[in-house]
């Protein structure tokens, strides 16, 4: 029987699950959650205590969190990814960046979200002080732990927690210039195309973003070239070269909205400039 996963595209936490799947190249039936489907929110209701997503099934056996979910697969479900390092002190290290990505980075990134889903016009600004200033602390500590070690290779456990909780957090407080391995470390992520599967799955969804994703669309182009001035310039170098890019550029293509491994022709309309 083929494996289960109950989720949403655009859920970060989803994300978690389907780049394991990804990587390993694992077959399962996606069975999304909204309106249209009643029945995949009422069983994800009743597997999970608090209602959350993603769940896995397979077979009898129903899997909820999605780090249980990562290490279900790595144990069951093996593949070429190595989702757990298999030196126990490098699994203790992933499992310890697993739980630091999801307490400080996503669950920041959701207090700031859950404050705008809470009251849209008004959200509270304790909380989005809070959640930011939590994660401007969590990319600090990131930006000097990835200085001095090394993270498991791809596609490990803490592949799939990074990539969706760096994703998004970047969307609710821009990664800071002076936190250039934690930009690197994101664009690395969205070049692995496991996640840039996930985030092209994702952009039809983007307009449910309580904050408003951002403006990141090709016909923005020159507006963002004022904008926002680190990407921008790599924005344009990206228009100059071919596509797919360097893990910089792809970053640059998730700005313009493109799909990391399309090859795009753009007029070029200004000069390239490199920070
Ligand atoms: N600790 C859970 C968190 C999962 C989570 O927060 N999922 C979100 C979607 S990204 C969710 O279920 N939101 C709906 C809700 O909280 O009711 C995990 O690791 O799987």
């Amino acid at each position: 029987m083929s494996l289960e996963l109950y989720g949403h595209p655009f859920s970060s936490y989803t994300w978690k699950a389907l780049i394991a799947l990804y990587a390993n190249g694992i077959a399962f039936d996606f069975c999304e959650l909204g309106p249209d489907h009643p029945g995949n929110g009422e069983f994800v209701s009743k597997a999970h205590p608090a209602g959350k997503f993603p769940v896995l099934v397979d077979g009898d056996q129903v899997v909820v969190e999605a780090t249980a979910i990562v290490e279900f697969l790595a144990v069951r479900h093996p593949g070429p990814a190595p989702l757990i390092p298999t030196d126990p002190a490098e699994a203790v290290t992933a499992r310890m960046l697993d739980r630091l990505f999801d307490n400080y980075v996503m669950t920041n990134v959701q207090r700031v979200v859950g404050a705008y889903i809470a009251n849209m016009e008004s959200p509270d600004p304790a909380e989005l002080t809070a959640g930011k200033d939590g994660l401007r602390r969590a990319y600090a500590w990131l930006e000097a732990w990835l200085g001095a070690n090394a993270l498991p290779p791809h596609v490990s456990l803490v592949t799939c927690a990074a990539a969706p909780s760096l994703f998004y957090a970047d969307w609710v407080e821009r990664i800071p210039e002076d936190c250039p391995r934690v930009a690197g470390l994101r664009a690395e992520l969205l070049a692995l195309s496991p996640v840039a599967r996930c985030v092209d799955e994702a952009r039809p969804y983007r307009m449910l973003f309580p904050l408003g994703a951002p403006n990141r669309g090709l016909s923005e182009r020159l507006g963002l070239l004022q904008r926002l001035p680190r990407f921008d310039y790599l924005a344009e170098l990206l228009l100059l070269a071919p596509v797919p890019a360097v893990a910089v550029g792809v970053e640059a293509a998730d700005e313009l909205g493109i799909f990391p491994t399309h090859r795009v022709k753009v007029r070029v309309v200004g000069e390239a400039k490199c920070a």
